[in-house]
């Protein structure tokens, strides 16, 4: 629940519409009034979203009036768009305002990770979309993941999610190429604009092979499939993806204790001794874990952690990355990068930091990794996926759960990795670490296969030139690399 005060600044989106602003407080935009539509929206998602743009300092108006300046709607096609503005505009008297935005929801997103409202571009526009006259054309989809935007929300889930159970299982058996074909294929439905009705709409999309397509038409024709549903209630996948969710336990030695006949968590519970201590930590804590982490809660660890680290090191910063830098509401843990302005005084800086956050009894378990900076250029040419900076893999005690019952101190276990990156490499580190995972494997695989190039979180390397290419942005990062830039929350693939 949020604080009585700010609860009540809130405008109540699902209630009578009220023609003033929704925050009596003096907005910090003061040029700009967001008006969310619905229906699409959903009323709480849209009490949601009101409330974290007034917290941002926007303002907010619950009914739409000449003062709004910028429509936001979600899961919209512009010609819905269009239509709903049709019917405003002739429902309005007085007559409309000249200037107002119709906009997706991602220039919302993008507004409320910056802080500020963004400039409007043709592709937050929901009349950019609007194709100029007859039936549309084929959907043309780039190869590559990183070639296109992949918002947060589409409209193809059911699909998409279907593909990865038989991704994650594909990976679950060692079957990388398996793997990939399904992922790649799931990707391409998460990039689609509108949702696919018939199978014959998936003709001429990249990484369709008979397979997905298979799978595709069942669920297309018959609602579910039932290759899906029997891995699904399969003790392999069960089992599999029952000990991977623990923290420190990957593919190979899940698949190790189930070849021992291992099942259950009890069964781990009696065989302590085959588990380090992070898997140790992570099974002891696993009911919690497995509740995924609100952005409120992320936001206050990252504040938390920002808070000690500017205090041990004036100027320090502490950057959320991960899922909650591409949008996501909620999340298996959460990601920070720490940092300094001035490059070398971040070293030694993590050590302070987590004796700081240990005495503020904030810290359940931490293992600390040195980190190996003349490691990096080898790292970078080699193009080696883990990277090998300094960092806590950690799990904290939530200091304050804005979920909890009003009075409550909830507190409760959460994954946090902490990342020291020197600011030189500060830009590949953030796209390294925004994701989405697939995003990155294949922003990783066209740069070195259509670019000749090795990227990873500490460079860019050319081999021919044999030199790392310098960089002060991660839009400097496309362009080296020829790609349109895509923000965060566009890299959802
Ligand atoms: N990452 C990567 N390759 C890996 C592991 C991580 O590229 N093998 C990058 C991309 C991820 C980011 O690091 O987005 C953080 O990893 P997470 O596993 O935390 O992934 P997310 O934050 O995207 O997911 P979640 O929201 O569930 O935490
Ligand atoms: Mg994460």
């Amino acid at each position: 629940m949020l604080p009585r005060r700010r609860r009540a600044r809130t405008g109540s989106p699902g209630g009578p519409a009220r023609p003033g602003p929704a925050c009596p407080c003096p907005p910090r935009f003061p040029g700009i009034a967001i008006h969310l539509a619905e229906p699409r929206m959903g009323r709480s998602r849209r009490a949601f979203l009101t409330r974290l743009a007034l917290s941002k300092g926007f303002r907010v108006l619950d009914a739409y009036s000449s003062e709004v300046t910028h429509v936001v709607m979600e899961q919209t096609s512009a010609e819905e768009a269009r239509c709903w503005q049709e019917r405003r505009a002739a429902a309005a008297s007085p007559p409309e305002c000249t200037h107002l935005e119709l906009l997706d929801i991602s220039w919302f997103t993008e507004s409320m990770a910056a802080g500020r409202p963004v400039p409007v571009e043709r592709r937050h526009r929901l009349e950019a979309a609007v194709p100029a006259k007859g039936p549309p054309g084929p959907v043309r989809v780039l190869p590559y993941a990183c070639q296109r935007p992949t918002p947060l929300t589409h409209p193809n889930t059911s699909l998409s999610e279907a593909l990865e159970v038989l991704a994650e299982a594909a990976g679950f058996e060692g079957s990388e190429g398996r793997f990939l074909s399904f992922r790649r294929a799931a990707a391409v439905l998460k990039a689609l604009p509108s949702q696919v009705t018939a199978p014959n709409q998936l003709q001429g999309l990249p990484h369709f092979g008979q397979h997905s397509c298979r799978v595709v038409q069942e669920l297309l024709e018959h609602g579910v499939c039932e290759e899906v549903e029997r891995v699904r209630r399969s003790e392999r996948y069960q089992t599999m993806k029952l000990f991977t969710g623990i923290f420190g336990v990957g593919v190979k030695t899940a698949d190790r204790w189930y070849r021992d006949g291992l099942r259950t968590l009890d069964s781990l519970h009696e065989q302590l001794q085959r588990l380090t201590q992070q898997q140790r930590a992570g099974l002891q804590h696993y009911r919690e874990l497995s509740v995924p982490v609100q952005r409120p809660e992320a936001e206050a660890l990252q504040q938390e952690v920002e808070a000690a680290a500017v205090d041990i090191l004036p100027g320090a910063t502490v950057t959320l990355v991960g899922g909650f830098r591409r949008g996501k509401l909620h999340g298996h843990d959460v990601d920070l990068l720490l940092s300094h302005p001035q490059e070398g005084l971040e070293a030694g800086l993590l050590p302070h930091v987590m004796c700081r956050l240990e005495r503020q009894g904030l810290v359940l378990y931490h293992q600390h990794h040195r980190g190996h900076p003349e490691d990096a250029t080898r790292r970078t040419r080699h193009s080696h996926t883990m990277d090998a900076f300094e960092r806590s893999f950690c799990i904290f005690c939530l200091p304050h759960s804005p979920g909890a019952a009003a009075g409550g101190a909830h507190r409760r276990a959460v994954r946090v990795d902490l990342v020291v990156v020197p600011v030189s490499q500060l830009p590949f580190a953030l796209l390294g670490w925004t994701g989405s995972k697939h995003f990155e494997r294949e922003l990783r695989l066209f740069s070195r296969k259509e670019r000749g190039l090795c990227l990873n979180s500490h460079g860019l390397f050319d081999p021919e030139q044999k030199m790392l290419l310098r960089v002060a942005s991660e839009e400097d990062i496309f362009r080296h690399l020829g790609l349109e830039y895509l923000p965060p929350e566009q890299r959802n693939a």
